[in-house]
């Protein structure tokens, strides 16, 4: 898929799957396991095989509790998985905060911004996002991860993550980047609790009424394991589904999970139901 097919997935509603890649320690689920460049490069590939249309590479944690890692530390982490991930022909979605490892990445060939704070945590990103021509995530967060999940109150979280991705998309207008190059993101497990996190997925139609693409984030996270009693986050691949086959009912295009397979076949499925169901 290119980035125009991407972007205008709202429209055709094909679903978009964006493959995970944690070059991290202690990432909640895959922490370490593809902390190792060379074992990073080969998940790359796999996720490529798998049916990724965009792999999102990361080298930060933000599971709840974690503590910020410094620029220089992203970069050395990303300095040799960036050039496999970009081989593997996929576009690659840069997944930080901070506007030098998007500088740094972006050089090497990534194609989007993954911005869990939306522009908040560096002004320099929206800025970065515009001059480079690049797509961008604008994401929802209560608090940041350290202490988002310390009891998370809304009074209408629907209406009030909406409102929020609104400001932030007026936000990054204001910097120059073009409306068509911003996609929207609910922030699934970031200062929510379980029955937030089903709200915005309910809600998703609400959210896709601001005109943008949404993008949804549930795999293998906590709210998966207390519905389901599961406690291995690799246990969670099931109900990840679920998740984004009901986002994609109400209009979320674009799915950021560990297991891409498992989410390609169910959403082959699903499309081939939607399209043969037509008269
Ligand atoms: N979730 C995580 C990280 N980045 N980006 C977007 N746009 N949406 C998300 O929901 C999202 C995200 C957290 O998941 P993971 O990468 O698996 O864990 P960790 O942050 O511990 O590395």
């Amino acid at each position: 898929m290119t980035l125009d097919d991407i972007l205008a997935s709202p429209r055709t509603r094909r679903p978009v799957v964006m493959g995970i890649l944690n070059v991290t320690p202690d990432s909640f689920s895959d922490g370490g396991e593809f902390f190792d460049a060379r074992q990073a490069a080969r998940q790359a590939r796999r996720l490529a095989d798998d049916g990724a249309d965009i792999l999102d590479v990361g080298a930060e944690s933000t599971r709840p509790g974690s503590e910020r890692v410094s620029t220089d530390e992203q970069i050395r982490r990303l300095r040799d998985v960036l050039p496999a991930a970009v081989a593997c022909g996929a576009p690659v979605s840069i997944d930080t905060t901070l506007s030098p490892v998007a500088r740094f990445a972006l050089d090497a060939g990534a194609a989007i911004v993954n911005e869990v704070s939306a522009g908040r945590d560096d002004p320099a990103m929206l800025e970065l996002a515009a001059s480079r021509k690049v797509p961008i995530i604008l994401m929802h967060m209560l608090g940041e991860p350290k202490d988002m999940q310390a009891r998370p109150r809304y009074e209408n979280v629907v209406a009030e993550v909406r409102a929020f991705l609104a400001a932030r998309a007026d936000a990054a207008i204001a910097a120059g980047v073009p409306r068509e190059r911003i996609i929207v993101d609910p922030g699934i497990g970031f200062g929510k609790t379980l029955e937030h996190n089903l709200a915005l997925l309910a809600g998703t139609a609400e959210l896709a009424s601001l005109g943008f693409p949404v993008l949804v984030g549930p795999s293998r996270k906590r709210f998966i394991g207390e519905l389901t009693g599961q406690d291995d986050p690799h246990q969670r691949v099931a109900g990840t589904v679920a998740a984004c086959l009901a986002a994609w009912s109400r209009g979320a295009t674009i799915f950021r999970v560990h297991d891409v397979r498992a989410l390609r076949d169910a959403m082959t499925v699903a499309e081939a139901i939607g399209r043969d169901a037509e008269p």
